[in-house]
């Protein structure tokens, strides 16, 4: 039998949390054979809700559930893990400068990079959920520079299920038959979601290609045909709050298990996913970003797709969102001093 592996959820007694522990809990993060170890990290403030979704998970009698952890300790809460999902963070309230919020979650990334680098175990893998995703994931890489860059990770995985899901709808074939969607960027408003060098499958064969192949229309002109693609997945965030006054937690927490399962267990053959990661200064992203790439993974690691071509309009969409990641970067450093 397998050994449990240690998954920590921060901000485990919110809304996302409260969704994430039991996917993760019934093996959709790591498998249907893979015992795990819950550990679920709140505030002071939340123990009492914390200790409740502990009650219930006890009570759902779940198989491969081996042990959880419910704890306001930080260092309790690290110790030993071999996943993180940072899910917890400061939110932004009415009124707040954008400067007060980043401040407050530069200083809870800060001290949970270094209760990470010092009491996880070897290789742990780390996705950053909570906003600002991608700057908080280069404030927790910066402050914990024994973890590899390749192990700190944020979520665009969400953002990308959902570009999926509008090439679904606007074609109207099943989303299993759609690929190779892109988000590039920051997890805002600014991402550049990109069906450039999407697929889907043709109703006659298995083999994926553009479509339409045999009309004038390119695959990507005949999405945007259907309205405001781009804007649709930018501001489907937005659009949820105005429907559930509510922000999004079960597409999240279901993306945020396919971001982990993809990373640890691989990509399929042909397909690419889109994670936030360290750049390289592929495709002339500023090196030193937390930006989202197309990616493939295999044993654990994750590669950047090379050699994608980018037209003039994708890369006015690539640059603007580097340069809203680069401000972002700029600001949390600001609150450092
Ligand atoms: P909630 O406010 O419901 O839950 C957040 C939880 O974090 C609370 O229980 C809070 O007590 C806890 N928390 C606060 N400070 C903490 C700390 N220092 N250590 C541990 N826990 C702490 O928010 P929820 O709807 O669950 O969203 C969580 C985060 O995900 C937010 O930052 C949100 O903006 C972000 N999102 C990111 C998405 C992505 O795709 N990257 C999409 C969904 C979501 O909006």
């Amino acid at each position: 039998a397998k050994q449990p592996v240690r998954v920590l959820v921060t901000g485990a007694a919110g809304q996302i949390g409260y969704a994430l522990v039991p996917m993760i809990a019934r093996g959709v993060m790591l498998g249907p054979d893979q015992p795990v170890i819950l550990h679920m990290l709140d505030i002071a403030p939340a123990a009492e809700a914390l200790n409740g979704v502990k009650m219930e998970l006890v009570d759902a009698a779940f198989p491969l559930l081996k042990g959880v952890v419910a704890t306001t300790d930080v260092v309790e809460a690290c110790t030993e893990v071999n996943i993180a999902v940072m899910v917890g963070g400061f939110p932004r309230k009415e009124g707040m400068e954008r400067k007060d919020v980043m401040s407050k979650n530069v200083a809870i990334y800060k001290s949970q990079a270094s209760a990470l680098e010092k009491h996880a175990a070897a290789n742990c893998k780390v996705l950053v959920v909570a906003n600002p995703a991608n700057t908080n994931a280069l404030i927790l890489k910066e402050f914990a520079p024994s973890i590899p860059e390749k192990n700190i990770s944020c979520l665009t995985r969400l953002d990308h299920n959902r570009a999926l899901g509008q090439v679904s709808e606007r074609l109207n074939v099943p989303v299993s038959d759609v690929k190779n969607v892109i988000i590039w960027g920051n997890h805002s408003s600014t991402q550049y979601p990109d069906v450039n060098h999407a697929s889907v499958k043709t109703p006659a064969g298995e083999k994926p290609h553009f479509l339409p192949s045999t009309e004038d229309l390119s695959f990507t002109s005949l999405i945007r045909l259907h309205g405001e693609f781009i804007t649709t997945v930018q501001q489907r965030g937005a659009a949820i709050i105005k429907a559930r006054k509510l922000s999004s937690a079960l597409s999240a927490a279901s993306s945020a298990c396919d971001h982990i399962r993809d990373w640890v267990l691989g990509t399929p053959e042909g397909t690419w996913v889109s994670m936030g990661v360290y750049s390289d200064g592929s495709y002339n992203v500023p090196a030193g970003l937390i930006y989202s790439f197309p990616v493939t993974c295999r044993n654990g690691e994750w590669t950047i797709v090379q050699g994608l071509p980018i037209d003039a309009l994708s890369r006015k969409k690539l640059d603007l969102t580097a340069e809203e990641l680069t401000e972002e970067k700029e600001l949390a450093y600001s609150c450092l001093s």
